[in-house]
């Protein structure tokens, strides 16, 4: 046993969590009321006041928060605390330009740890273990997140971040990690190239792998557990929420786990926006029940999953997840960046006199490396013949589409009309041909 299996919090009976959540509700709405302005706006709207909310049963009493909200609110409005008590901002793609930052206090980041922390030792990790993250380090918060779950728990961390993988694999069987933290695709594309260099990854030291930040299948668990001799478990988060770790699998591989104690889920129809039953699929809902940076109310996460309520083997009664099936937004995740449309189409506007804004996005998965292409139509007179170096606007693009969505792509410009698009039906932009 250790500290980092918190029987007190993760096996808690059901009526005296629903007495910690009711209690951690109302303290984290009075929060938000008395210190966001723009969702002390919301409640008031709808009049809803911290005083109508006793029980976690009254959560649906409250509005629900968007990503749009955080957007509009750019960069710090939405922070429930001065800014000198943030000790860490993180954050990820906004449907447009803009990203949606995260603020976290000490105390934010030392739970967030603890909830990945209890996540590694959930699938075996522990204090002899050596833990590899291939997670990218930065504003993205796979790495940090990990990292810190990682030192908690007393393990030797090896923050090797994303990239070049001939060193990742000497690392991992050099150092001996036995713990490997990284995308799902990443992993099969890591095992591949160990293949092409003539090692085996199943004579890897690995036995644990925390696969998260992208949908996966089972039958992408099933070929990673065959490609390397490691067990793999989901481990599913959102930068709003904190990171990873917000949910991840135990032994029994059947479900991550939600730390909900400081997370609680709710399953909804994205169109009546009322709560669905327990095992009926719908949209992720989550609210933070101690954050203080920027605690969120009802953060639709546009994931689509089911909430598992049945007991686990392990004996945690915490509620686990359904794998995610899907999202209901355009938003597409690649090499386990999210991207939007909406940001390669507001970086094509202006970015030259000589291409639109219209393109068609088509991904695939090549060698288990997701490969992203658009294609960029002209604007209506210009052709192929008269501009100077097809070469160079190409180049021009390509850096300014890439550097808006902070992930490569190949660009190839299109003569104008290539895209039909049909008035008044809805704008496929985005080819996805990853089977995942
Ligand atoms: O991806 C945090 C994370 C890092 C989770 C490392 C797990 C491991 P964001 O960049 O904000 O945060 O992206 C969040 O990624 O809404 C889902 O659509 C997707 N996602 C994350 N984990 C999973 C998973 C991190 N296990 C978005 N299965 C989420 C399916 C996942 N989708």
């Amino acid at each position: 046993m250790t500290k980092y299996f918190n029987p007190k919090m993760e096996c808690m009976a059901k009526e005296e969590k629903y007495l910690l959540q009711s209690e951690r509700l109302r303290i984290v709405v009075k929060r938000v009321f008395e210190n966001v302005k723009w969702y002390r706006e919301k409640m008031l709207n709808i009049g809803v006041y911290p005083e109508d909310i006793n029980t976690i049963d009254d959560i649906e009493k409250l509005p629900f928060t968007e990503k749009h909200d955080l957007r509009d609110n750019y960069p710090f409005g939405s922070f429930a605390v001065p800014k000198k008590q943030i000790v860490r901002v993180h954050a990820s793609s906004g449907t447009t330009g803009k990203l949606t930052v995260v603020g976290y206090t000490k105390k934010d980041i030392e739970d967030w740890a603890e909830c990945c922390a209890r996540g590694l030792y959930s699938v075996g990790a522990g204090e002899d273990s050596t833990i590899h993250i291939a997670y990218g380090y930065g504003l993205f918060t796979g790495g940090l997140g990990m990292h810190y779950g990682g030192e908690l728990i007393g393990a030797t961390v090896v923050p090797a971040s994303s990239g070049n993988t001939p060193r990742q694999i000497m690392l991992i069987n050099d150092f001996s990690a036995d713990t490997l933290c990284c995308t799902p695709s990443y992993a099969i594309h890591m095992a591949e190239e160990a293949l092409k260099l003539g090692l085996n990854p199943k004579n890897f030291p690995l036995k644990y792998g925390i696969f998260g930040a992208e949908p996966w299948s089972e039958e992408m668990r099933r070929q990673i557990q065959e490609l390397y001799s490691l067990k793999a478990y989901d481990i599913y988060g959102l930068s709003e929420i904190s990171g990873p770790g917000v949910a991840t699998e135990c032994e029994h591989q059947c479900g991550p786990h939600v730390q909900d104690d400081f997370f609680y889920p709710e399953i909804i129809d994205s169109v009546t926006e009322k709560q669905v039953k327990n095992g009926e699929k719908g949209e992720l809902v989550f609210t933070t029940l101690s954050k203080e940076g920027m605690p969120l109310i009802r953060y639709r996460t546009r994931d689509i999953s089911s909430i598992i309520s049945e007991p686990c083997a392990c004996g945690r009664t915490s509620v686990r997840l359904s794998k995610i099936t899907g999202r209901y937004d355009d938003m597409m995740i690649v090499r386990g960046v999210n991207v939007f449309p909406s940001q390669i189409e507001s970086a094509l506007v202006g970015c030259d006199s000589q291409v639109s804004s219209k393109f068609m996005v088509v991904l695939n998965r090549v060698n288990n490396l997701d490969t992203m292409d658009i294609e960029v139509e002209l604007l209506p007179g210009v052709a192929f013949d008269e501009i100077k170096s097809v070469q160079l606007l190409t180049q021009k693009v390509h850096s300014v589409v890439t550097s808006a969505i902070g992930v490569s792509a190949n660009i190839k410009l299109v003569s104008n009309g290539t895209f039909k698009y049909i008035e008044g039906e809805k704008v496929k932009k985005v080819k996805d041909n990853r089977k995942i």
